[in-house]
């Protein structure tokens, strides 16, 4: 279901009269309220009345997560403090967190684009959504939450853990969308499993699920132990939270961005240009709506490219793809770039193995070693060690042959890797840089 047919379908000529509309109001208000932007703009020697057509974008300077950390925690809100009504962060993993405001009419949009995430996964008024993202300082939880109830669903507020008693309810309650990051709803199948509970005797129909990244091969996975059909949801709190952009149900083939709200563009991380549809390189997001936190060429560290191909659902907003990576997640092995989701769409392609995995890198005599822990089936680890020193190999062989990289495969036995309630650690790098 398409929840704003006038907006999500507007023809392209349409929406970028109204995008340029709203980024001059944007630059206008930027320079007029926030010091960093007005320094930024003097510097480069341009002021918003230079930007003449949405081409010009490309003439302004980037925004970084630096430059965020700089202005911490309310330097670049651009309205006084008495219009902004919440307030989250980012949860990053080092430092100070990334602090975002919203006013009131903020929330409202955030609301509007839930609204259409949600319903583009499938969901529409008369579904209760088992919303298991965590609710707080990540934007997840409320953001999913406001625009479950804008669309007239049925919110079950749960938040992430206590994963036992979540089993619980959704056998009681009857939900019908499941809202959480994709490791997460595998551990939601793990453990239902554990309890005897069958998901396919559950009332799921789909699942919107994001916040980190996942293979095709993880999807298929969620899909078939969870029996529902599962759509990717991207976002970040620098831009708005979830629901920058989504996948539809009806293709599942790259997210449509909110482009009445944000303008996309990707550009080659080294050097800054601005690539070309279709070319891979890292995401970058201008608000054109926002009043409290507006952003200007928020450079997300995000990999992805965009494809402008009509899409069979009848949105006519650009689709990125899946994101693949960060910049500053991607592994460096003897010179050899790889990025956690390859090594995952390797291992789930192997029979036997669990969507269970974790990527360990020391440095021994000057060498990196990269160590692909990863579960197998109670059946496999049963078996003789000659079994399973075959099958170590057989991974590190199909690692070498599609990524390049040398890694050594350790098999581990069923629930040894640490389960996540809402982003999984992927990555532990021993590496002192
Ligand atoms: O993760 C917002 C969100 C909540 C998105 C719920 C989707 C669902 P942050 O905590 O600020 O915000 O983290 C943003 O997470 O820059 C990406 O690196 C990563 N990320 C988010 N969605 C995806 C996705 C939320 N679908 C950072 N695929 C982003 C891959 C994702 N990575």
């Amino acid at each position: 279901m398409i929840y704003n047919m006038e907006y999500e379908t507007m023809p392209r000529e349409a929406l970028e009269a109204i995008q340029f509309k709203r980024l001059q109001a944007t630059l206008e208000r930027v320079y007029a309220m926030v010091p960093f932007y007005r320094n930024k703009f003097h510097e480069a020697g341009i002021t918003p009345s230079d930007v003449r057509a949405l081409s010009d974008l490309h003439c302004l300077p980037f925004t970084t997560k630096q430059d965020l950390r700089d202005n911490y925690p309310y330097g670049m809100f651009a309205v006084p403090m008495d219009n902004v009504v919440r307030i989250h962060a980012s949860s990053g993993t080092t430092g100070k967190p990334t602090v975002v405001g919203y006013t009131a009419r903020d929330i409202e949009t955030w609301a509007e684009l839930m609204a259409r995430a949600l319903a583009s996964g499938g969901a529409s008024r008369g579904d209760i959504i088992h919303n298991a993202y965590g609710y707080g300082l990540f934007t997840g939880g409320l953001g999913v939450h406001y625009g479950a109830e804008k669309l007239g669903a049925s919110v079950i507020p749960i938040s992430g853990g206590n994963t036992k008693r979540q089993i619980m309810i959704m056998k009681d309650f009857r939900p019908t969308i499941l809202t959480c990051t994709p490791s997460y709803a595998l551990h939601l199948g793990e453990v239902a499993q554990e309890m005897g509970v069958d998901f396919q005797g559950l009332h799921f129909k789909s699942g919107v699920f994001g916040a980190e990244p996942w293979s095709e091969e993880m999807r298929q996975e969620i899909e078939r132990k969870l029996h529902l059909s599962a759509v990717d949801i991207y976002g970040l709190s620098e831009v708005l939270g979830p629901g920058v952009a989504v996948e539809c149900i009806d293709a599942k083939n790259g997210l449509h961005i909110a482009e009445d709200h944000f303008i996309a563009e990707i550009i080659d991380p080294e050097t800054g240009e601005v690539l070309p549809n279709g070319k891979r390189g890292e995401l970058v997001f201008t608000s054109i709506t926002k009043e409290a936190f507006p952003i200007i060429r928020y450079r997300t560290r995000d990999i992805s490219m965009l494809h402008r191909e009509p899409c069979i659902c009848g949105r006519t907003h650009v689709r990125m793809s899946r994101v693949t990576g960060r910049t500053d997640d991607m592994l460096i092995i003897r010179g050899v770039n790889v990025f956690p989701s390859q090594i995952e769409s390797v291992l789930m392609e192997m029979e036997g193995v669990e969507p269970h995995y974790q990527l360990v890198v020391d440095r021994k005599d000057n060498l990196d070693l990269l160590t692909v822990r990863v579960e197998v089936g109670e059946h496999i680890f049963s078996d003789e060690v000659r079994m399973l020193q075959t099958l170590e190999r057989k991974i590190s062989k199909n690692i070498k042959e599609f990524l390049g990289v040398s890694a050594k495969v350790k098999l581990v036995e069923p629930k040894t890797i640490e389960r996540s309630e809402g982003k999984a650690k992927r990555v532990i790098d021993n590496r002192v840089l």
